[in-house]
């Protein structure tokens, strides 16, 4: 650095007044329970776990004001206040006008497919997620991709991987007619793509686009407040608004939104679905009473409710977000300088390794990024997730496996629980693992589950 210059560095804006210890094991325990796992990494016990970069759903670290609100629970039946404290923070922070607590995201599109989608509708998206297209395939529609080629490379560094190709889009309403369209997925910084963000320049043109043709907007807003950091930090005229007028803003371009509150809002557990309209909202209160629970507490106890509502406001600050970012910013500088293959450019949540260019020996069908991640808990007890081929599953029609482009391992980093130190100690294990990758062989796998395989399926190494 340059001598005079002063240097801006930031900072958590928290500190720490409770802290849970850490195990650490051998590499031949961590080698054996893999193996008992059947090098799936979601079947590793988290004891057996040093630093689990599994996911950031459900993981984060909740505020001294969150746990005082626990405290103010109120577990009536019927009409609990802290859903109404929920209904306020939903409509003050995102300007929802109605709102359904869910036991967590996938309950929420459960609901949301069951109201709006009939059999045979297609239903495009910005690239698929696990649980959103199977829950819009269970209700008898059919997913398109319509995400920009851009998010298919993980090379590439165009800063809105995750927007929506206004082409393929009409090509789809001018095939199938907007009548079979009931409502475009649009999820804020992609998960399978990397955390990759939707630009509001793209958003408003959606809005345009879809208005004159009579289709809704319903967005994933998992992880909103990470996107409207990176269109701050990006896009031409966002540098000086705040991440919590920018929130409110994308949610303005849509019709409803399904959320897990478990990412962005810092709960352990909890979501729900918002929306706009009041028939789509009557139903969709009356069908929750059948999967959920009540229209005012969907799965929740009162105190869930409570600290979503805290977390919801929390999740918007900017001194947060900046630092949740940074952190993940860091980690990915960190690998990159030590030329670890990762998905350009650092996306919100975490860090996405290309497995196809780390073990580029290994072909799709031996699963290198199931193989990765196993590797990556073997050399130090740090526990990543597949995104790839395993993920992707099978096309419901033809039974045959997808083949996505990006193989990817996800580092994907907890809201307000590891320090630095931790990001050091994860990149030193990426690279003692990069050194040796020649060694590595693949996998094949010996049980598959019918839905979601990534969860429960089990492998062996190749011989
Ligand atoms: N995402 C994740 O780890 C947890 C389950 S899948 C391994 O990334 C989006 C964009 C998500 C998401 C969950 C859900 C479902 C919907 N949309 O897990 O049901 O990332 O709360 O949310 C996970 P729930």
């Amino acid at each position: 650095m340059e001598k005079n210059k002063i240097k801006h560095s930031w900072a958590e804006p928290f500190k720490i007044k409770m802290v849970e210890l850490l195990k650490m094991t051998t590499s031949a325990k961590r080698r054996k329970a893999i193996i008992e796992a059947g090098y799936n990494t979601f079947l590793l016990k988290s004891e057996d776990v040093y630093i689990d970069l599994l996911t950031d759903s459900g993981t984060s670290a909740m505020s001294d004001r969150q746990w005082a609100g626990m405290m103010l629970g109120d577990e009536a039946y019927a009409g609990s206040t802290n859903f109404y404290h929920l209904e306020e923070a939903v409509k003050a922070v995102y300007g929802y006008k109605y709102v359904i607590p869910t036991h967590q995201g996938r309950g929420a599109e459960n609901i949301l497919s069951k109201v709006l989608i009939k059999k045979g509708d297609i239903i495009p998206g910005n690239m698929y997620f696990t649980t959103t297209r199977l829950h819009q395939e269970l209700a008898g529609g059919i997913f398109q991709d319509v995400i920009i080629d851009e998010a298919h490379d993980s090379a590439n560094t165009h800063p809105f991987k995750g927007n929506i190709d206004l082409g393929k889009l009409d090509m789809l309403v001018k095939k199938h007619g907007p009548e079979k369209i009931p409502y475009i997925c649009v999820a804020v910084t992609v998960n399978m793509a990397g955390g990759q963000p939707i630009s509001m320049g793209n958003l408003k043109e959606l809005r345009a686009y879809t208005k004159k043709h009579g289709i809704k907007i319903i967005l994933d807003m998992t992880r909103v407040a990470e996107n409207a950091y990176f269109i701050q930090q990006k896009e031409k005229g966002y540098s000086g608004k705040s991440i919590r007028w920018i929130v409110k803003e994308i949610c303005s371009l849509t019709d409803g939104a399904t959320m897990s509150a478990k990412k962005d809002a810092l709960v352990n557990i909890g979501g729900f679905l918002a929306l706009n309209d009041k028939e789509d909202y009557e139903e969709a209160s009356n069908l929750v009473v059948v999967y959920e629970g009540l229209h005012t507490y969907g799965g929740l106890a009162g105190r869930d409710m409570e600290a979503m509502a805290i977390g919801i406001v929390e999740s918007v600050s900017d001194l947060h977000i900046k630092a949740r970012v940074g952190q993940v910013i860091y980690l990915g500088e960190k690998l990159r300088d030590m030329d670890i293959p990762i998905t350009e450019p650092i996306g919100g949540h975490g860090i996405f390794i290309d497995a196809k260019r780390f073990l580029p020996h290994l072909t799709q069908d031996q699963f290198p990024a199931q193989t990765l991640a196993a590797e990556l808990y073997v050399d130090a007890g740090v526990r990543t997730m597949e995104r790839g081929i395993v993920s992707a599953g099978r096309n419901p029609k033809t039974g045959k496996n997808y083949y996505p482009d990006l193989e990817l391992v996800r580092l994907t980093i907890p809201r307000r629980v590891y320090t630095q130190a931790h990001m050091d100690v994860i990149a030193e294990s990426v690279c003692n693992v990069f050194k040796n990758r020649n060694k590595i062989k693949g996998l094949k796998m010996v049980y598959e589950p019918k839905y979601l395989r990534f969860f429960q399926a089990r492998f062996e190494k190749l011989k």
